[in-house]
């Protein structure tokens, strides 16, 4: 009946996103979950952010019956876990990797808020062969016809980030109560000794800056071609925004600002303004 029907749809998604320092809303930059948070918003459906804490995201997982992250298994070969996340009541649906739910979202909810997330379009950006090893298998999901040219994008995307996490990682705002335990795990997965030899400074910094810059003339390239900016598509948002957006909002939280703002203005300003023209869909919930 009607009852039923409205307290299904009325029970919001939960979407499980890494805390980092508290206050969480302003301080989270995880890109991956980042991609989420702009989807659902974007979306406009209902949900509420459950926070994780680093050292907590296995335990959590294995508490609510998610796999671990089909893509990512450690050096070791042990099961990596990763968030995002969201549970639907509504479809009692559990959904991991941000580019899943993204496509959950399009599926269950077509028309909702502010409409198509991948509506058709020429995403031409490769990273180089050197950085071929960095990209993702594609699963069932992404290799969908409908959906193959996003998933490209998002693995050439988030390989050619990931190439310069380095500048980022040290400058992660860790809690406090954890910072301990997530230093000493980042050190570990990164073969080094300590903390310090994660922080990249003088010429090895300029270098992958300078690196950074280049590698995002290419993709800005992509964002010229409609110059009636600030998305791929001019006016209109879609998910392929939100796949650089997610990779902005780690920059701008863990670059130290001078950088951050450097990095704003390369290539015409098109990464400044398009970190800003997403504040709509940002509202952390
Ligand atoms: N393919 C996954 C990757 C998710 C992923 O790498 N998540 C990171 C945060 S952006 C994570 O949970 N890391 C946990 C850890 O490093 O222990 C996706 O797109 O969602």
């Amino acid at each position: 009946g009607s009852m039923a029907t409205s307290t299904s749809t009325s029970t919001p998604i939960i979407f499980y996103d890494i805390a980092q320092r508290p206050p969480v809303a302003e301080t989270c930059c995880a890109p991956n979950p980042w991609k989420s948070r702009l989807a659902l918003n974007f979306k406009a459906v209902p949900y509420t952010t459950t926070w994780v804490k680093l050292p907590d995201i296995e335990r959590v997982c294995k508490e609510i019956g998610a796999e671990p992250s089909a893509f990512g298994l450690l050096k070791e070969g042990k099961p990596y876990y990763t968030l995002p996340i969201i549970h639907d009541p509504a479809t009692d649906s559990l959904i991991g990797d941000s580019f899943d739910i993204a496509a959950y979202l399009q599926r269950t909810y077509p028309a909702s808020g502010a409409g198509d997330l991948f509506p058709p379009q020429k995403l031409d950006y490769a990273v180089g062969r050197d950085m071929q090893q960095l990209l993702f298998p594609l699963s069932e999901i992404r290799a969908s016809p409908e959906l193959a040219d996003y998933a490209r994008f998002n693995s050439n995307v988030d390989a050619a980030f990931t190439a310069h996490v380095g500048l980022m990682v040290h400058g992660l705002p860790l809690d406090p109560a954890t910072a301990e335990v997530t230093k000493a795990e980042f050190v570990r997965r990164a073969g080094l000794s300590s903390w310090d030899d994660l922080e990249m400074v003088g010429e090895a910094r300029d270098k992958m800056m300078q690196s950074f810059r280049n590698m995002l003339g290419d993709l800005a390239a992509l964002f010229r071609k409609d110059a009636s900016g600030p998305f791929l598509l001019g006016q209109r948002a879609t998910y392929a925004d939100m796949i650089v957006g997610g990779w902005l909002r780690m920059m701008r939280a863990t670059l130290p600002v001078s950088e951050w703002q450097e990095a704003r203005a390369w290539h015409g300003g098109i990464f400044g303004r398009l970190h800003d023209a997403l504040d709509k869909y940002a509202e952390v919930k």
